[in-house]
């Protein structure tokens, strides 16, 4: 909404005498939404739902807390400038998810079996260069967490 205008206000209509309504003026530049935590494609879709930004970039990272394919984090939030990119970092998962499905279990284990004292990637959850029992205490650690 333009500068100076009133976007929103608290009440409308017959109120109590003495009332106080507070209004919401805008500052005449976009707010880029919280939208960590949702889907790449919700993220991205919210972010170019708002008139005047636009999604950016997205990259990967592994995450212990956060769940595969969700957002860990946007560059920006609040207000932002008018033609803001804002960018987001989606979730790998867990680094000793192996299979990438969600959850730590024997199948992860096997996979890691399958690559043992390699270079991994797969199943070097420390990311040592090499898979060994420092990257199965890892997983065992997080089994079914
Ligand atoms: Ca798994
Ligand atoms: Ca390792």
């Amino acid at each position: 909404m333009a500068l100076g205008l009133v976007i929103s206000q608290s009440a409308t209509g017959t109120v109590a005498c003495s009332s106080t309504i507070d209004i919401v003026v805008s500052t005449g530049q976009p707010s880029a939404p919280d939208v960590t935590g949702m889907t790449e494609a919700a993220a991205v879709a919210a972010l170019d739902a708002v008139s005047d930004i636009s999604s950016g970039n997205v990259t990967y990272e592994y995450s212990d807390t956060i769940a595969i394919g969700l957002v860990i984090s946007q560059s920006a939030t609040g207000t932002v400038a008018c033609s803001s990119t804002i960018d987001i970092v989606v979730s790998l998962g867990d680094i000793c998810d192996l299979n990438s499905d969600g959850s730590i279990d024997w199948e992860d284990v096997m996979l890691m079996g399958q690559n043992w004292q390699t270079a991994g990637p797969v199943g070097d959850c420390n990311g040592d260069g090499i898979v060994d029992l420092e990257d199965y205490s890892k997983l065992a650690a997080k089994w079914l967490k």
